[in-house]
């Protein structure tokens, strides 16, 4: 190859996002085989599950349905745990089904990310950076019955970052704020601090390409918040409880269909970044 056709190349590679040689994981559930046999582990709690559907899906005939009962129901799909690495990107598809209007809880995890093969078996549990990311997040001053979901809320440990989603972003319906009936594209991009108290990590997050969110003085690893362990991610999960709170029950069974479950070590956005929106850069 020529030094020209070489450099060409490696532009194109870099903008098009494609070449995925940091990929981890990547399931459209097309197996059809049961979810059990897919996943390291599902842990089902306070009457949620998760279960394989036709019903819906974003990908071929196949997704993920979880079913939401009850206040604090939750169910956890996790992959089998890998090599920590520094960055991590994840891409998944979620749907929420009609009935989430004026049902949308304080808060609904759509992720969580560990820098331990197995939050479980480790000890001691606390000390490691991690994350609880909500995308569905209302603040604790909203009234129990928006139509939409309004803003996000991930936990990096004991700190919370909250943020409410612009009116001006506008996702792949042609519409703001997280709502029902539409397949949205949510990617993550998270960077470790590079070493503990630095404010040098990374977190970043696009709704259907829309970057929404964006901080690049992270302390995931941090003396002050007693999160000082953690050399790289290693395990992760899917799914999480649907968390009212303040606002209680549903007052109707919920669902939500999660399909395309993609991880990487690079960051694989399917799409070039757009035009930054006016968010608030850290
Ligand atoms: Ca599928």
């Amino acid at each position: 190859m020529k030094k020209s056709s070489l450099f060409l190349f490696a532009l194109t590679s870099v903008f098009s996002g494609i070449g995925y040689a940091g990929a981890i994981y990547s399931n459209g559930l097309e197996s059809g085989a049961p979810l059990k046999s897919q996943f390291y582990d599902i842990n089902n709690y306070g009457g949620g599950f998760a279960e394989l559907t036709t019903e819906k899906a974003h990908s071929g005939s196949y997704a993920i349905k979880i079913n939401y009962p009850v206040n604090e129901a939750g169910t956890e799909i996790k992959p089998v745990a890998f090599p920590a690495t520094p960055s991590l990107f994840t891409r998944k598809y979620e749907y929420y089904a009609p009935g989430w209007e004026g049902n949308w809880p304080v808060g609904l995890k759509t992720s969580r990310y560990f820098t331990t093969p197995d939050y479980k078996t480790t000890t001691p549990q606390g000390n490691y950076a991690y994350m609880s990311e909500k995308l569905i997040w209302q603040t604790y001053s909203s009234t129990c019955n928006e139509q939409y979901g309004m803003g996000m809320n991930n936990a990096i440990f004991n700190k919370d970052l909250e943020y409410k989603y612009l009116p001006s972003a506008i996702y792949g319906n042609g519409l703001p704020y997280i709502r029902t009936g539409h397949w949205y594209r949510f990617e993550t991009w998270m960077v470790l601090n590079s070493a503990v108290d630095v404010a040098d990590g990374v977190l970043k997050i696009w709704i259907d390409g829309v970057l929404v969110y964006s901080n690049e003085a992270v302390m995931w690893k941090s003396t002050a918040r007693g999160v000082t362990q953690g050399d790289g991610w290693q395990s992760m999960w899917f799914g999480g409880n649907y968390s009212g709170a303040i606002c209680g029950e549903p007052t109707t069974p919920l669902v939500r269909y999660i399909d395309d479950l993609y991880l990487s070590t690079t960051l694989d956005l399917l799409e070039k970044p757009a035009a930054p929106l006016g968010f608030i850069v850290k």
